[in-house]
């Protein structure tokens, strides 16, 4: 990036920046006077003489609910680089949310170890000269420690390798080709499945099971998922399916209240999956949801029937509903590298999985296991998780995640 790139670059963040800071003054003010209203309110009904003078107790809390907005952090770098990243895709400087800058700097930051493993060292090797076969070979190495996969190397390698032989390309030139090469495999399987976002489809029961081994965040992401579409505006309800682990029900109804969802469940001991979905199934009828998000039991699936049981979760979807849209979406733990990759595999074996959620990409090095999974595993990413929060998870944008991925500073 040339100096007046870079300056204009500021100049257009500084000028998001500003406006976000006015619309947030505008918004705290505007709640301030609401506030001060419900307390004039209070007041007037304290005054009034009761027979019990007791407050209800409604008038005194906010509700528990509410997600609070973000607050917008300091004007810094990380602040200029999401600007940038989203006016890159079109975003015009009105169109910015905290949200957005929030997200995308927690995900550059997420990834920061898996690209301290590879870009940092790159670009020290690479300075400013152009690429040579030997950078390649260290390039090769580096993606293969960030478990980017040999399959996907070997793709990424050959393309610079093939670019190299018709031209010179410099350092910056030869990390813009990288990114476009990276993206490509990433992007492969998103464009194969004929959808580029997966959101629930309207006017349809759309049921989502998320399925994974112990432990890789699946009820996590489902609460956050439960966030995000509840917010989004489609009717949602969780099925509580992962009948096996004690307190899995107590986790799910916490996250049902925070997103304010409701939870079907079944407490006795042992319960059926498939019986807990029936019953979910007839309450989504009945209230016309648009989003059933299903948690399954993580146990392994080499070790006992969980594939049965998912086909059987299936079989009543399909018996009960024929026209829902099922997803069954993998969710795979960023930070285990390839072991991950492994469960992936023989997951996508046997249990006909249509896409995969990635999590805890926060503070792993490992990050690049996700082009591992579109190029060997041949499935779409359709979420990111980098946080525990209920903010914390994203609609997969390949665009933004080569970037943070990438990003030099
Ligand atoms: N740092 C971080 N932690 C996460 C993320 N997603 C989930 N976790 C944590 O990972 C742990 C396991 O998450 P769960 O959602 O219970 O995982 P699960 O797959 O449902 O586990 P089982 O039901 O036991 O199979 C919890 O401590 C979560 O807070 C993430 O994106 N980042
Ligand atoms: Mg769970």
């Amino acid at each position: 990036m040339s100096n007046t790139d870079s300056d204009n670059s500021r100049e257009w963040a500084a000028q998001a920046y500003a406006l976000l800071k006015k619309r947030q003054e505008e918004q705290k003010q505007e709640l301030q006077k609401k506030e001060e209203q419900k307390q004039e309110l209070q007041k007037k009904e304290e005054q009034k003489p009761t027979l019990n003078d007791i407050p209800s107790k409604e008038n005194l809390y906010v509700s528990s609910n509410t997600i609070a907005e973000s607050e917008l952090g300091k004007f810094d770098d990380n602040f200029t680089w999401s600007a940038m990243v989203l006016a890159a895709q079109g975003k015009q400087i009105n169109e910015i949310s905290i949200d957005e800058i929030d997200w995308l700097t927690k995900l550059r930051r997420g990834l920061e170890e898996t690209r301290k493993g590879f870009v940092t060292e790159l670009l020290d090797k690479l300075g400013d000269d152009p690429l040579t076969p030997e950078s390649l070979d260290d390039l090769e190495t580096l993606l293969i420690r960030a478990d980017v996969g040999i399959d996907s190397t070997d793709k990424v390698i050959s393309a610079l390798r093939k670019k190299l032989n018709e031209e010179v390309l410099g350092g910056e030139a030869g990390i813009k080709f990288l990114k476009k090469e990276l993206k490509l495999i990433i992007d492969k399987p998103i464009k194969n499945s004929g959808t580029d976002l997966l959101v629930p489809q309207r006017g349809k029961l759309n049921v989502w099971l998320l399925v994974g081994v112990n432990g890789v965040g699946k009820t996590t992401t489902l609460g956050k998922l439960a966030y995000l579409s509840s917010r989004s505006n489609y009717k949602t309800l969780i099925a509580a399916a992962d009948t096996f682990r004690a307190a899995a029900v107590e986790q799910l109804q916490v996250w049902g209240e925070r997103s304010n969802v409701d939870v079907i469940c079944n407490q006795s001991k042992n319960a059926d999956p498939a019986a807990v979905v029936f019953d979910a199934i007839n309450s989504a009828k009945k209230r016309n949801v648009d989003l059933l998000l299903v948690d399954t039991a993580g146990r392994l699936q080499t070790k006992n029937n969980l594939m049965d049981e998912l086909a059987k979760i299936k079989k009543i979807i399909d018996k009960k509903v024929p026209d829902a849209i099922i997803e069954s979406l993998l969710v795979l733990d960023a930070s285990q590298g390839q072991n991950g990759l492994k469960q992936a595999k023989s997951f996508a074996k046997s249990a006909n999985l249509s896409g995969a959620i990635i999590t805890k990409l926060d503070g792993t090095s490992r990050g690049g296991v996700s082009l591992a999974v579109s190029e060997e595993v041949n499935l779409p990413i359709r979420f990111i998780g980098a946080g525990e929060g209920i903010k914390d998870l994203r609609p997969f944008n390949s665009y933004e995640f080569v970037e943070a991925l990438l990003a030099d500073k």
